[in-house]
């Protein structure tokens, strides 16, 4: 198939499952074309048959915000009538959706036909999507998808929930690849980090509230009173200098280490000993399958679709966000005891396996043939 996927370039779980989705489908044989106003950010190197369109609004003095929704529709109906594109996938249904949905319109009164699918992936749903500001569009755009999908039961559930949604939406998860995301042995970067062998305990995020980057260094600041431990915090973004100034405030500077954006997430990972992710609201939790993945052991919040990710007490522990305590408390009954840290480590990987993206794949693939058709049978009895 010719495909076309919508997404934010950054390094938002979206862009990255997105982006993820593109290559995979590439190397099963279809043609993939990515439209966004930057190369995604894990889209590297050289791909056969991967295309990157890029949106460039124009700048014009009239405008204070240059309107991108325009310019991804126009370029959408460029690149859908010169590459011949069989369906467009969006990522983020805000503004993704409803954009689809202007190209589909423009498309139509060219005598085209172009199916969008929509991934609702979490905070289009959530903490933006439902704001009066948005609601309303986010709602259409659903409703006016050919095919939806969610990344977890949970956030399909709260999506229904808290708009009148007609169209069914199918549960796509995450998934993880394997060939990227193992436990490689990196023990000579693992004394660089730790020369006197203390536990590695990370995280990584985008470092808004949401994510409680704050409760990661509380409950670091529990665990490193009783075992030797250092803290890799990977990522960036508006919470950065309240966690250095609570840093200080605590006493652990030394021990808490702040890496900024890092591309190669699975060496971290691969020396890590224990993650940690206490969100507020998280669809999935892309960042803990990613750590499960590498034999890393997740203590979580028992939010949002983290419950259909972790196996609470198999391979990590989930507790309130706030749960500071109990948090602690899990995360050192792993790192105490060899034997069972040994244990939810080969759990954690068995975990993973359940998200492999050998067997996400075909359901992506499934979900665009059954879409293609549908829109083929409907467009037989409209005209
Ligand atoms: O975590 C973020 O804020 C980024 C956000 C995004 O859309 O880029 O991530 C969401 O999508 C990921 C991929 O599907 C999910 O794994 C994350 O759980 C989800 N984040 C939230 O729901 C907060």
């Amino acid at each position: 198939m010719r495909i076309g996927i919508v997404c934010y370039p950054t390094y938002g779980g979206s862009g990255v499952v997105a982006t993820e989705l593109g290559i995979a489908l590439a190397s099963k044989g279809h043609q993939i074309h990515f439209i966004t106003y930057r190369r995604p950010a894990r889209l590297t190197g050289f791909h056969k048959s991967i295309y990157y369109h890029e949106v460039s609004p124009i700048d014009y003095p009239l405008f204070d915000y240059s309107p991108y929704d325009s310019a991804l529709a126009s370029k959408l109906v460029d690149v859908v009538l010169h590459e011949k594109l069989d369906l467009v996938h969006v990522h983020y249904a805000i503004p993704h959706a409803t954009v689809g949905y202007l190209a589909k319109m423009i498309l139509r009164s060219k005598g085209v036909h172009l199916p969008i699918v929509t991934t609702l992936h979490g905070t289009d749903i959530t903490i933006v999507g439902n704001d009066p500001s948005y609601a309303p569009v986010v709602e259409f755009g659903i409703n006016e998808s050919d095919g939806v999908t969610a990344v977890s039961q949970q956030l399909k559930d709260s999506t229904l929930d808290q708009f009148s949604i007609t169209r069914d939406i199918e549960v796509i998860p995450n998934f993880i690849d394997f060939r990227r995301f193992n436990r490689k042995n990196k023990a000579h970067f693992r004394k660089a980090i730790t020369p006197n062998g203390e536990f590695i305990v990370m995280h990584t995020s985008n470092f808004r509230k949401v994510k409680r980057v704050d409760n990661v260094i509380r409950v670091f600041h529990g665990i490193s009173k009783k075992v030797p431990a250092k803290l890799l915090l990977v990522g960036d973004g508006p919470e950065r200098n309240n966690l250095e100034i609570l840093c200080r405030e605590l006493k652990i500077c030394e021990d808490v280490i702040f890496l900024g954006k890092q591309d190669a997430i699975e060496e971290l990972l691969a020396i890590s000993d224990l993650f940690i992710l206490p969100s507020e609201s998280e669809s999935f939790g892309l960042s803990a399958l990613e750590a499960l993945a590498c034999e890393v052991p997740v203590i979580s919040s028992d939010i949002g679709g983290l419950p259909e990710v972790i196996t609470d007490g198999f391979c990590g522990y989930m507790k309130a966000p706030d749960d500071i305590e109990g948090m602690t408390e899990a995360a050192l009954s792993i790192l105490s005891s060899p034997a069972k840290l040994k244990e939810f480590r080969k759990n954690a990987l068995t975990q993973a396996k359940k998200f492999d993206i050998e067997k996400i794949i075909p359901i992506y693939e499934d979900h665009y043939k059954r879409v293609v058709e549908r829109s083929r049978v409907t467009l037989k009895k409209e005209s």
